[in-house]
């Protein structure tokens, strides 16, 4: 397997991923434009970042890609049985955080000096939907039954921005949620990384 990555980018919660899962990976760092040339187009049709290459061919999506490798590895525990409940629930909040979550903070940061009301929309957006993460997350460590899992991986890479954008500062269980995250060491291996 070998994972495209710059440092810094949605790039991170895969390599996030590959670490959670202890297997061995190749690692192609790359510059903000080396996405644009065709090699990279061959890779991914939009010149982004991350993609994953495994024997077969090339992925792309992020969250995706999380889900994919937890389940390479079922021993890693990131995922849970197949058409249990529990499985639901990993998708709901994993498609959540791409949806509902990150989109209104990609939002909120772009915008901020060119385009505040813009900006203020996006902020408005994100506390809707992080409400119900805090909620969530009430009496409870992780979004999904006792443990860690996908889920936490994929919303928790997506509220880091949040946070660094000074948007969680009113959301205290989403604080000591993202606290809880940030301190795994397959997280700190992973934003070591090319920096
Ligand atoms: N929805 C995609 C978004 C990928 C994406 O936009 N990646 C950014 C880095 S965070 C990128 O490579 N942007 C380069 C560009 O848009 O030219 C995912 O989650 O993988």
């Amino acid at each position: 397997m070998r994972i495209y990555h710059v440092p810094r980018s949605r790039s991170t919660r895969v390599l996030w991923a590959l670490e959670e899962i202890g297997q061995p990976y190749e690692l192609t760092l790359m510059e903000g434009e080396d996405r644009q040339t065709d090699e990279h187009r061959r890779r991914h049709p939009l010149g982004r970042v991350p993609v994953l290459e495994d024997e077969e061919g090339f992925l792309f999506e992020s969250a995706a890609l999380c889900l994919q490798l937890a389940d390479l590895d079922l021993d890693a525990q990131l995922n849970w049985p197949l058409a249990t409940h529990e499985r639901g629930l990993v998708y709901q909040w994993t498609v959540f955080a791409m949806t509902e979550l990150e989109s209104p903070i990609i939002e909120a940061r772009r915008h901020r000096e060119d385009d505040p009301a813009l900006a203020r929309a996006g902020v408005e957006r994100f506390q809707v939907a992080a409400a119900a993460v805090e909620q969530a997350l009430d009496g409870r460590e992780y979004l999904v039954g006792d443990r860690f899992s996908v889920a936490d991986l994929v919303c928790g890479a997506v509220l880091i921005l949040a946070k660094d954008a000074g948007l969680t500062d009113e959301l205290p269980n989403i604080n000591a949620y993202l606290e809880r995250l940030e301190a795994r060491p397959a997280r700190q291996r992973a934003t070591a990384i090319g920096t």
